[in-house]
């Protein structure tokens, strides 16, 4: 059975990864509507994984003798600068989502809820992936620079990738 403390911080987290998955959802929207059609994919298969983080937490809420509760979500930005913009807002994201995560793992142990600690250590994991992805994709961007032939293939190479692991 989890706490009320800490069923309110997981329908909490449940709401920013339902979020999370909005915004890439409009990220992927705006790179289609440029022609970016591998970052484009590459978004879209981003904001599923963030609608399964969401199921995941409200699933884990349910069984263990909670209620998730589904959010509403505000309206994400529409328009970004450039590419670089979308990567640097992802990573802007995914390290807030962290500092999220690693406060309901800090929160478990003063409420020596070992079960749901148990339970975060996959996201724990997850954010380390998500962060060094962020980061991977922002190098690879800073190299091409302007160069439009750089980022060409930098979208052909993510459509291949048919991963977030690119
Ligand atoms: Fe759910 O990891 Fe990104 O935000």
């Amino acid at each position: 059975m989890v706490s009320k403390k800490v069923e309110s911080a997981l329908n909490d987290q449940v709401a920013k990864e339902a979020m999370s998955s909005q915004i890439y959802l409009a990220m992927a929207s705006w790179a289609e509507a440029q022609g970016l059609e591998g970052v484009a994919a590459f978004l879209y298969r981003h904001s599923d994984e963030e609608r399964m983080h969401t199921l995941k937490l409200m699933h884990y809420i349910n069984e263990r003798g909670g209620h998730a509760v589904v959010p509403a979500l505000a309206k994400p930005p529409k328009d970004m600068k450039d590419i670089m913009d979308v990567f640097k807002s992802i990573l802007h994201q995914e390290v807030e989502v962290t500092g999220e995560i690693n406060a309901i793992v800090d929160l478990c142990l003063k409420e020596k809820d070992y079960t749901t600690h148990n339970f975060m250590q996959w996201y724990v994991a997850e954010q380390i992936e998500e962060e060094r992805l962020a980061r991977t994709m922002l190098d690879k961007l800073n190299l091409i620079g302007s160069d439009k032939g750089g980022l060409y293939l930098f979208d052909r190479d993510l459509m291949a990738s048919g991963n977030t692991t690119a």
